[in-house]
């Protein structure tokens, strides 16, 4: 089920009929004190998606030059097409993860099944996994970028992030 991290806690306590714990309410303060900081993030990544994908692409390309050769998963310019997008729709997914503060999203409507798809395709799931990566550093870059923004703690947030690419990644790889 697509939840976010407050439907969630609600989703876990009601199974039980429990009360929201204070661990929970804590948890979920925290979320909520740092909520503009996850806008702000989310922002930043959303207006630089296009840059952070054809960067990580072009690097990707450059490490893995076989992909580009003839004969290569993203030869042709339909196979490159589908990989750019490809990209693109993860990126998009983890963005939602992140703004929804959890990873069901991510997992239920990107994630389920995508292993199998690339195994049937023929596409080299590793190599995505590494483009994957590469749009976490550049988003993690952006997000840290001091520029413009008071400046404060985001490292958990941060860690938040990453470990939606992470978990992108590892699904793949
Ligand atoms: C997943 N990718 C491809 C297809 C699907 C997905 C379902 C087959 C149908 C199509 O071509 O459109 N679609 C995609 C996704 C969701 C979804 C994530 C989630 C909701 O609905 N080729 C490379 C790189 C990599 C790549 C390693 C990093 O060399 C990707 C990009 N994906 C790639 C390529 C194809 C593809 C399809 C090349 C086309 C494969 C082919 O037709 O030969």
């Amino acid at each position: 089920m697509t939840l976010d991290v407050f439907s969630k806690v609600v989703s876990q306590a009601d199974a039980r009929g429990e009360f929201l714990s204070t661990e929970q309410l804590d948890a979920l303060t925290a979320v909520v004190a740092s909520g503009n900081k996850r806008l702000d993030a989310v922002n930043r990544i959303t207006s630089n998606a296009s840059a952070i994908v054809t960067n990580a692409a072009r690097s990707l390309f450059a490490e893995q030059p076989n992909l580009i050769a003839p004969g290569g998963n993203a030869y042709t310019n339909r196979r490159m097409a589908a990989c750019l997008r490809d990209m693109e729709i993860i990126l998009r997914y983890v963005t939602y993860a992140a703004i929804a503060g959890d990873a069901s999203v991510l997992d239920d409507r990107c994630l389920n099944g995508l292993r199998e798809t690339y195994q049937a395709l023929g596409t080299p799931g590793s190599s995505v996994a590494v483009g994957v990566g590469k749009m976490k550093e550049a988003a993690i870059g952006i997000v840290n970028d001091p520029n413009g923004i008071t400046k404060g703690d985001c490292s958990s947030l941060v860690s938040e992030i990453a470990s939606y690419f992470d978990r992108a990644a590892a699904a793949v790889a």
